[in-house]
């Protein structure tokens, strides 16, 4: 590859591609083993991307020079902890986190947890202390790939792409292109996967499948977490899973002395318990031995900083505030950058309400539906002007972005925003580019594997399906093909099932204990007929949604409700 030329895509998405500028034209690389020479649907919307170039203040347009001394004004009136930094992922490169490192020191109040895969990620860590995905190859060589509760084929279009071939199984509530490609397809009831799990095991010992050699080299606590599968009689999971023991059967025979894999997505784990329902899979997986083969493993999204020194990473006495459960009126002042939690956040009332009440300032490279509340809006430079790395949460290569088109003069990187808060405030001086590029793209981790594995003991888990009625149903979202949480494209539309008696086009009023919208009906048979679906990104769902955390990562529980609906 030519110097110079490099472009990584900074979306939040599995594949973390790399690109090249070729002739002023952007393709995908044919070096990196994921990319494979192709880049995505949303990558080329990226690029169409109307890109902000002008601040605003009070809805009037201002020049860079005049938002930078209006933001440093106000932070400097502000008491600094009544100041909320706020980052979503909108660009997931790992210069976006410099910014953190000026608020900091400064003194704001930070935010924990996350609105994505905290819940699952803590599930997997209190089994195996880590979550490290095993290298690509293993993925490569195994000969069966169970895909559970994730949309396989669209938010990590690329690593199917090396998998295609194989033989899949699909576990989820929605007949996903992956669930059509795959030989079983168990369309489970919502927040039921731990049972699954718990079934899973209790088959794999009545028919001697379990690996007793990996249990005993690395395994704690097994007999416990078969104690807690033996509790209840087999038959009495059909009804609750949705799922027939005579397709688990079939599973059993397919799986039975194959190299499997699992790739675990966010849908199992958007749930108060979300932790445990992970760990839970991730204990009837190591009950099977699938850890630690020679192919084969547990997939889920890794921990892609894992190894690195964090660069902009600073001690600090900084208050950390649960972000899906945040108030953003208790703060004088609310730094937004890279999000658009007027939509992504859990319950979108409560989100305006807050932004209405406080001083908003936006710092993003578009214009998007929270900058209706911000009063000061700072341009951020398009990913083409701005060097950085992407890791991946899904693999473990990474790619490279080289500035290959000059900055909008009225735009500023991240790295140059906080360069120049951190000069007027007098602060700790950041490290230079150049030398946290370079570490990034030289240091290699050393993706160590799991000594011992700690079996889940005990469950405590409040099921769903205890408060559904006929009346009522499982509110679930996904991510979409033509867009990346909110940006690009909007889907605003109900998915239901034709057996729901809804037709195309009806208006209908959804309510949850935590909020209500309207939607126009979509009929869909994908959807299980007990389920309403929406894309992420929609723009009224999160209306819908609890602006609560998980029981143990600060995490986003968005698919803890259940909802009504009705025509309007
Ligand atoms: N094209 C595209 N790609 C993306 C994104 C995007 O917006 N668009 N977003 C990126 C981001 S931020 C992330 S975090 C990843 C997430 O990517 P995934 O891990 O694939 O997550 P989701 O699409 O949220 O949900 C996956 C599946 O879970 C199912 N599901 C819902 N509830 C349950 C349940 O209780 N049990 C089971 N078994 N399944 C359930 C849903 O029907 C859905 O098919 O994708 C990334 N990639
Ligand atoms: N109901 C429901 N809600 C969900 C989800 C769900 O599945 N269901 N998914 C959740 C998940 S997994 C996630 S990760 C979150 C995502 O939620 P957010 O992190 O809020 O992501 P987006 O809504 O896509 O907003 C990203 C914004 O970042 C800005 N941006 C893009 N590039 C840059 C850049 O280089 N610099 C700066 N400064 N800004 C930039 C864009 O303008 C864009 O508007 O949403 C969560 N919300
Ligand atoms: S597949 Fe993902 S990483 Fe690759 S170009 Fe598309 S959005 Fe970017
Ligand atoms: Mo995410």
């Amino acid at each position: 590859m030519n110097s110079n030329n490099k472009v990584a895509c900074p979306l939040d998405c599995y594949d973390a591609c790399q690109g090249q500028m070729i002739d002023g034209n952007i393709k995908g690389s044919k070096e990196h083993k994921t990319t494979n020479g192709k880049l995505c649907v949303n990558f080329a919307n990226l690029l169409k991307e109307d890109n902000l170039k002008k601040s605003f203040f009070e809805g009037n347009e201002i020049s860079l020079k005049e938002s930078l001394n209006i933001l440093v004004d106000k932070l400097k009136t502000t008491t600094p902890s009544k100041t909320l930094f706020y980052k979503g992922s909108g660009n997931i490169g790992v210069m976006q986190s410099v910014t953190k490192n000026f608020f900091t020191q400064y003194g704001a109040t930070l935010t924990k947890g996350s609105l994505c895969d905290g819940g699952g990620g803590a599930g997997i860590e209190a089994g195996r202390q880590n979550v490290i995905n095993p290298p690509i190859q293993k993925l490569i060589d195994a000969d069966i790939i169970i895909v559970w509760g994730r949309n396989f084929t669209v938010t990590s279009s690329h690593m199917y792409n090396l998998v295609k071939d194989k033989t899949f199984i699909t576990i989820d509530p929605l007949c996903t292109d992956i669930a059509k490609k795959s030989q079983i397809h168990m369309q489970i009831n919502p927040k039921t996967d731990y049972e699954l799990a718990l079934l899973f095991t209790r088959f794999a010992h009545m028919q001697d499948l379990e690996n007793s050699q990996f249990i005993e080299e690395f395994g704690n606590g097994a007999d416990w977490f078969f104690d807690i599968a033996r509790n209840r009689p087999l038959v009495s999971y059909e009804a609750t899973t949705g799922i027939s023991l005579s397709q688990v059967y079939e599973f059993f025979d397919l799986i039975k002395d194959k190299k499997v894999a699992i790739v675990l997505g966010l849908g199992v784990q958007k749930y108060f318990e979300g932790a445990q329902i992970t760990r839970c899979i991730d204990s009837f997986a190591a009950y099977m031995g699938f850890h630690k083969q020679d192919a084969g493993g547990i997939w889920y999204l890794s921990d892609s900083g894992f190894g690195y020194e964090k660069p902009f990473e600073i001690k600090g006495t900084n208050k950390k505030v649960s972000i899906p459960e945040v108030e953003f009126s208790s703060y004088d002042l609310v730094f937004i950058q890279g999000g658009n939690p007027v939509i992504s956040h859990p319950n979108t009332q409560k989100v305006i309400d807050g932004l209405d009440k406080t001083f908003v300032v936006y710092f993003g490279t578009t214009l998007n539906e929270t900058c209706e509340y911000a009063d000061l809006i700072i341009p951020s430079c398009s990913f083409l002007s701005k060097r950085d790395v992407r890791l991946s949460y899904g693999h473990e290569l990474k790619s490279i972005s080289d500035v290959v088109i000059a900055k909008d003069e009225n735009t500023m990187s991240e790295y140059e925003l906080t360069s120049y808060l951190i000069e007027q405030f007098n602060l700790k001086e950041l490290k230079k580019e150049d030398e946290i590029i370079s570490y990034y793209e030289n240091h290699k981790p050393k993706l160590e594997d799991f000594e011992t594995f700690d079996f889940v003991e005990e469950l405590d888990i409040e099921p769903l399906y205890k408060e559904k009625t006929n009346d009522n149903f499982y509110f679930i979202t996904g991510k979409s093909k033509k867009s990346l949480n909110s940006q690009f494209t909007n889907d605003n539309f109900v998915y239901l099932n034709a057996t729901t008696n809804f037709k195309d086009e009806d208006i209908v009023n959804i309510s949850s204990k935590y909020g209500s919208a309207k939607f126009i009906v979509k009929i869909n048979d994908d959807v299980k007929s007990n389920c309403a679906f929406f894309f992420a990104g929609n723009k009224n769902a999160n209306y819908l949604t609890p602006a609560k955390e998980d029981e143990s990562s600060f995490s986003a529980i968005f698919q803890e409700v259940l909802v009504e609906i009705e025509l309007s």
